[in-house]
């Protein structure tokens, strides 16, 4: 992937003041990106200096050139949950049947979950409720249904093996009838030991290709006694069945090199959460030589743009 040469693209001193809750920020990071009509549009998780999480929406008329709004994102119905909620961070965009929806964590009490809302102008935003089972993060919505069903990546915090132990390691599949209600299908890859992706969590919503999906995800190398590194990897699967792994890729596509991914709230981190594909067909189907522009958040300080080809991903998958 090649990295913007002006990267980060978004930093705190591009977020306007919104009183009282935003002042002087502190950071900005891990973005959902869609595009809404002719204009490129991120979700920003944006914390103040009370390390308060709020999420606001930045327009872009080009992939690079983003202005902030002046609002921050309100979901309408949350305040139904009596349970205090910490943060909602880790937006994930899908567009879905004609509607714009908005797959995010939460951390609450009771662990950490997986909250849905939706929007069709990016004004207005209902939320629609809590869909995940305790301690669940990093889900996502594929962009349609597969086999009459609806579709989501997550990644358990916990999970009951078969026959085995409780694991927390694994990107998962569930599908569902109302987007509400999930059922767990199996798990789609684990976490390599002792390699780039101990641990992982999908990226951006899935992109549909000839080839099968591919989906980005995050790995994290651990450090005992040092933080640890979040990298970006790429995964090809099955368009029908997409616990079919057909490629996974044996090196991270993207790392913390460059000094603002070095350095920061939170260093050694790169961490994809948003994919824009310039060129899709009738069919929705990503063209091969399209370009991606991949927005991620580094040291959860800033966001980055990388960007890639269809191609170049599929390869890059291609390599385990
Ligand atoms: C994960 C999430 C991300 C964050 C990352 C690195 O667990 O909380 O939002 O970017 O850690 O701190």
């Amino acid at each position: 992937m090649n990295r913007y040469i002006n990267n980060p693209i978004i930093s705190r001193k591009d977020i306007p003041d919104i009183s009282p809750d935003l002042i002087d920020v502190t950071s900005v990071f891990n973005p959902g990106a869609v595009k809404f009509y002719d204009r490129y549009l991120l979700m920003l998780r944006v914390q103040n200096r009370g390390r308060e999480s709020f999420m606001l929406v930045a327009i872009g008329r080009d992939r690079i050139h983003f202005k902030v709004e002046n609002r921050i994102v309100h979901f309408e119905g949350m305040d139904h949950i009596k349970e205090t909620i910490y943060h909602c961070y880790d937006p994930r965009i899908t567009y879905l049947e004609g509607m714009y929806y908005i797959m995010f964590a939460m951390d609450m009490d009771s662990g950490c979950r997986l909250g849905l809302a939706k929007t069709n102008d990016f004004q207005t935003f209902k939320f629609l409720g809590i869909v995940s089972e305790d301690d669940n993060r990093n889900g996502v919505l594929f962009p349609e249904k597969i086999k009459g069903r609806y579709a989501r990546l997550d990644r358990p915090n916990r999970i009951q093996l078969e026959g085995g132990p409780v694991s927390g390691n694994a990107i998962c599949l569930s599908f569902s009838d109302d987007l509400m209600q999930w059922d767990y299908a199996g798990t789609v890859i684990s976490g390599r030991f002792h390699y780039w992706d101990e641990r992982v969590g999908a990226g951006p919503p899935p992109i549909k290709t000839e080839a099968g999906w591919i989906q980005i995800y995050h790995g994290i190398a651990e450090h005992f006694g040092s933080s640890s590194i979040y990298q970006a990897g790429v995964l090809l699967l099955d368009l029908e069945n997409p616990l079919n792994v057909i490629g996974r890729s044996r090196y991270n596509i993207l790392e913390p090199r460059e000094l603002y991914e070095l350095t920061g709230q939170v260093p050694n981190v790169v961490f994809p959460s948003g994919a824009i594909v310039e060129e899709v067909d009738a069919n929705g189907f990503a063209r091969k030589d399209s370009r991606v522009n991949i927005y991620y958040g580094a040291a959860d300080t800033c966001v980055g743009l990388a960007v890639t080809t269809i191609d170049e991903l599929i390869r890059s998958a291609m390599t385990s």
